[in-house]
């Protein structure tokens, strides 16, 4: 009972946003099948034009740097998706899958090491830590929004 506890504590949902390069590109599929393939699991996508508004929030810790006007003109410019996906330590092993934000020094078989060149298009965002995911999750969905259900991997992928 309590070793289940402890594995459930460790499954966690971040947030993940196909930013405006990735649709406008086509290569949303590309990183939604590398991240289904690591054994996340979807549980929830939605389709949204960003604004300055709620950019200033998710930024937050970026309104003051000189490049937050171009990030904003950047991440308006097309559609995103945003999601949530969940697994055993989710948030960071997204962050693993995403790489470092310059797509230049992000490592081959990351993400952004893979699929782009140059900041600010770097195809993903994904919470930095649990504690944000939390909050970045809250500011785009709500609790109904969020999905449960069983992968049919699931008891082949979890120890
Ligand atoms: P990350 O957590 O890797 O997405 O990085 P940050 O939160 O530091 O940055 C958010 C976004 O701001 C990046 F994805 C791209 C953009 N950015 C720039 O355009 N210039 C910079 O020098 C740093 C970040």
């Amino acid at each position: 009972m309590q070793f289940i506890f402890l594995v459930k504590k460790m499954i966690e949902q971040t947030l993940v946003i196909l930013k405006p390069d990735a649709l406008v590109r086509g290569i949303t599929g590309k990183v939604i099948d590398r991240l289904e393939s690591k054994g996340l699991k979807l549980v929830a996508s939605k389709m949204m034009m960003l604004n300055e508004e709620v950019l200033k929030q998710h930024y937050s810790h970026l309104v003051d740097k000189p490049f937050f006007g171009g990030l904003v003109e950047y991440m308006t410019s097309a559609p995103v998706i945003v999601q949530v996906w969940e697994g055993k330590e989710a948030t960071s092993v997204v962050r693993l899958m995403a790489g470092v934000t310059n797509p230049r020094q992000a490592q081959p078989g990351t993400i952004r090491g893979d699929f782009a060149i140059d900041i600010p298009k770097n195809v993903i965002h994904a919470s930095e830590n649990y504690e944000i995911a939390k909050q970045e999750i809250a500011r785009f969905f709500n609790d109904s929004e969020i999905y449960s259900y069983k992968r049919i991997d699931e008891d082949m992928l979890y120890e």
